[in-house]
């Protein structure tokens, strides 16, 4: 049975939330900045253009530059852009109390990064962002990650709050497409943290601090993998939500149907978490059953994208048609290319066809022995995560920012906006195709510059290594335009902007009541997690490898 269709949306963003949101993205991008600086460093490190002065070593630019632009960058720009959406969809403004929950996530938040990244960049936790065991870091590296997964917790039960608040006080009616995904995301999120708070809790701050003496690695990596997969699509499913609900508002289109984008959501709730040996492939100690079954659970995860790329296309061929368009690609000429709004986010969809048939290579166990390791995964993250996520966050940025500070985008500024995206694009290209090529000739990932002993294998990786510098190059370029054009929103001329939210099409059937059950949806999810991981686990506690002492090899 259907549900009435009726959405809450305020006229007027409310702009005490919107400090809220501001305070998320200063930090997210002062994240961006500095792991721009040491991401400019390491490329040009690794081809050899440069050496680092004594005291600085290569792996410690690498830590830091994979925790704050994958973890911290990430993580406070998906939490103050799904508030802001939830704020203005439900209702209008965030309950006080929710509006105080998410200070207290951000402050936390915000403590455990400082913390976790003064520890980097003192030397003392370069242990890369996957921070794997046996390679050990200050405890105190530990507590700043759990700091910050606790603070997004409480910032994600805000979000739930609102989410049931609104739905007692609006019985019967369908909630706000944003909303709804913004619930889902953080369902996954809070499942799927409890293996990483397990591995940090449990295991790495015990050892850290000598309480034990030694750690079980293969459970370690397997608890944070059952964390980590699930990681990428809670960067990827905020962008989704720009993709599903803000795009077709943005081209005066329509979403192709609400129910296909719940259903979406609820497929990757589903499957996001119990694939994480997909990661783990190439370890012994895991039985090939386990990693089979996994690598099918990996496949069904590929559907939502699918069907969200089959959506998307709906729309913009239906918007284009709409408008008069003719002929087979006629209604690509008529999207609005010159609106960073679109431009942005677009050129992020159009890298993630390349970069998700990537991770398709990758999931495939005999391919994933030819790629595992190398460089060409780097590659493979660079355009999926760094490209097709970031490029929508930016996208999103130039009408969020106005909209909670209550400015308006200047045609200057939208100009800026499509030229740093093409720079992006194109320093991208270079150092993302470069690690594809370079990984598939056998260059490692995760390694500093090394001409293994005149090797002639390792000779032919180093031209790959220049186009890279070239490439990172460029990018530092392109955030320090991207931070450019976010102080200059910050300058924008006062004035209204619509927070953009689109609507179904009027065509589209009603969306099923089934999909807000989500007993029945939370049930199902952990069902599969106990099928895909619980034997394995328990083979790994029952009958563990010798544990291991600390290293710290740097
Ligand atoms: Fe991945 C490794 C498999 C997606 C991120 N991945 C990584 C790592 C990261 C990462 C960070 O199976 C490295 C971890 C580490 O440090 O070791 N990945 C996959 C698969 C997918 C996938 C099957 N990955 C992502 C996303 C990420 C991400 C998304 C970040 C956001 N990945 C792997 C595997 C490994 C891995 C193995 C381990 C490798 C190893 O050996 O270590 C899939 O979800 C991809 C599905 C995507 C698609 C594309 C759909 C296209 C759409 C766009 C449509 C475009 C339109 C434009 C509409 C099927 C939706 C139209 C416009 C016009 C103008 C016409």
């Amino acid at each position: 049975m259907g549900m009435v269709t009726q959405s809450s949306q305020a006229t007027k963003f409310n702009l005490k939330d919107g400090k809220l949101v501001v305070a998320h993205i200063i930090v997210a991008f002062l994240a961006l900045l500095i792991g721009g600086i040491v991401g400019l460093l390491q490329s040009l490190v690794r081809s050899g253009t440069i050496t680092l002065p004594a005291n600085m070593g290569y792996y410690e630019l690498l830590t830091a530059h994979g925790i704050l632009m994958a973890l911290i960058f990430t993580t406070f720009f998906i939490i103050g852009f799904l508030y802001s959406g939830v704020s203005y969809t439900l209702g209008g403004k965030l309950l006080p109390i929710i509006n105080r929950m998410g200070w207290f996530g951000f402050a936390l938040m915000t403590a455990g990064t400082v913390l976790g990244v003064a520890k980097v960049l003192t030397g003392e936790a370069s242990v890369l962002y996957t921070f794997y065991a046996p390679l050990k870091a200050s405890p105190y590296f530990y507590i700043g990650l759990a700091l910050l997964v606790v603070g997004s917790w409480i910032s994600g039960w805000g979000i739930f709050y609102q989410y049931k608040y609104w739905k007692r006080t609006n019985q019967g009616k369908v909630s706000p497409l944003f909303a709804y995904m913004s619930v889902v995301t953080f369902l996954m999120w809070q499942i799927a943290t409890i293996g990483v708070a397990a591995e940090v809790l449990i295991q790495l701050i015990p050892w850290s601090f000598g309480w034990v003496e030694t750690i079980n690695v293969m459970l370690s990596r397997t608890l944070f993998w059952y964390f980590g997969h699930p990681l990428v699509y809670f960067w990827l499913m905020p962008a989704y939500i720009c993709w599903y609900v803000i795009i077709p508002k943005i081209i005066g289109g329509k979403i192709y149907s609400d129910a296909l984008a719940r259903l979406s959501f609820i497929l990757l709730l589903l499957f996001s978490i119990p694939v994480g040996f997909h990661h783990q492939l190439m370890e012994p100690g895991i039985s090939p059953v386990w990693k089979y079954l996994q690598v099918v659970l990996t496949f069904m995860v590929v559907v939502p994208s699918l069907m969200t790329a089959f959506s998307l296309f709906a729309t913009f061929e239906l918007n284009g048609r709409a408008k008069g368009a003719k002929g087979l690609f006629g209604w690509v000429k008529v999207m609005p290319w010159k609106d960073v709004r679109f431009f942005a986010p677009v050129m992020g969809m159009l890298i993630f066809i390349p970069a998700g048939a990537g991770g398709l290579i990758n999931a495939s166990n005999q391919m994933n022995a030819v790629v595992h390791n190398t460089l060409w995964v780097t590659g493979h993250f660079h355009l999926t995560v760094a490209t097709s996520v970031a490029l929508t966050f930016f996208g999103i940025t130039y009408w969020l920012l106005p909209v909670v500070t209550g400015r308006v985008l200047t045609p200057r500024l939208n100009k800026l906006g499509i030229i740093q995206t093409i720079v992006w694009c194109v320093g991208m290209l270079l150092m993302s195709g470069a690690m594809h090529i370079a990984g598939l000739f056998g260059s490692p990932r995760r390694t500093a510059y090394t001409t293994y002993e005149g090797h002639e294998d390792a000779a032919g990786w180093l031209s790959y290594y220049v186009i890279m510098a070239v490439g990172g190059t460029i990018l530092f370029i392109a955030v320090l335009m991207m931070v450019y054009n976010l102080v200059a929103l910050f300058r924008a001329p006062r004035g209204e902007t619509e927070y953009p939210i689109g609507e179904a099409m009027e065509e589209a059937q009603p969306t099923p009541a089934y999909l807000d059950r989500w007993g029945i949806w939370i049930t199902l999810s952990i069902i599969l997690i106990v099928v895909a991981y619980s034997l394995p686990l328990m083979h790994m506690i029952t009958n563990p490898a010798p544990g291991s002492i600390p290293f710290v090899t740097w």
